[in-house]
């Protein structure tokens, strides 16, 4: 079995304690980062589908999504280079009733690796703390957030309305498997992107 396939049937199984190893053999063996990332997002699909189905329940879907993180801790450094200059801050998040978190990751990796410092609230984020993070942080520059359930679309355009009204000026960009550029711009928001590395170019475009 080539590493790769290894990785993803590790990630698809779930087996946390085994997909870091793997995931260092198969950079060792000269495989591309992004392959293997590649690899381990197509393992999301297949236990999403199962859990569609009703072949999975959620607690396998969790344990399949801690192996995924736990292959991605052991790409991180691979992936995202450090930016020379910083571009500013932005402030990123899941939204309220959201707990979906490895998009995020993903893109808060690749934003980072853009050139922006990253302040990270997490996931189930109230539109609120998105705004009192802004006034928290130093120079934020724009606001990321994220939803990957239909039924908190709403909560985007809630967090979007929010930042606006009270931060008139302040870049947002959203993003997250159910969310369309038709709906990024009904909302409000000045940016959407399909995937972490768009999302990294979106967020340069946004503020330079
Ligand atoms: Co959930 N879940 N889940 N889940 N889960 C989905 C999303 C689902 C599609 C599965 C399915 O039914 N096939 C479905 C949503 C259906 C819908 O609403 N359309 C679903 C459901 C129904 C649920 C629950 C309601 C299940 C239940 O309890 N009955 C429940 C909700 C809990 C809650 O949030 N309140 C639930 C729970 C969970 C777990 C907690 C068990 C776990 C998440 C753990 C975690 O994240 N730490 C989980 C998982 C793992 C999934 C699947 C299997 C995988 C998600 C994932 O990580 N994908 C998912 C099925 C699937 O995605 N096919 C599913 C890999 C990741 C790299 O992709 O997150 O799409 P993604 O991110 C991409 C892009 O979307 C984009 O870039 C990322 C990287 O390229 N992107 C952005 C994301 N954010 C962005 C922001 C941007 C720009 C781009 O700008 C700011």
């Amino acid at each position: 079995m080539s590493k790769i396939v290894e990785v993803k049937a590790l990630v698809e199984s779930g087996k946390s304690k085994k997909v870091g190893a793997a995931v260092q053999e198969a950079l060792d063996t000269g495989n591309q980062p992004a392959e293997i990332l590649a690899a381990m997002v197509d393992s999301m699909s297949v236990v999403g589908d199962k859990f569609s189905t009703g072949e999975i329940f959620v607690p396998e879907m969790l344990i399949a999504a801690k192996a995924m993180s736990r292959g991605v801790e052991v790409l991180k450094p691979h992936l995202a280079g450090a930016g020379a200059v910083s571009l500013g801050t932005c402030v990123i998040g899941t939204v309220a009733g959201d707990l979906h978190d490895i998009g995020k990751n993903l893109v808060s990796m690749m934003i980072e690796s853009a050139g922006f410092e990253m302040v990270d609230l997490g996931v189930d984020v109230p539109a609120e703390n998105f705004v009192k993070a802004v006034n928290d942080n130093d120079n934020v520059v724009l606001v990321a957030c994220s939803g990957l359930l239909t039924t908190t679309m709403p909560a985007l355009k809630e967090a979007v309305q929010t930042i606006k009204t009270a931060l008139p000026d302040m870049k947002v960009i959203v993003g997250g498997a159910p969310v369309t550029p038709e709906y990024a711009a009904e909302i409000g928001a000045d940016g959407y992107a399909p995937d972490a590395g768009s999302a990294a170019v979106k967020a340069k475009e946004l503020v330079m």
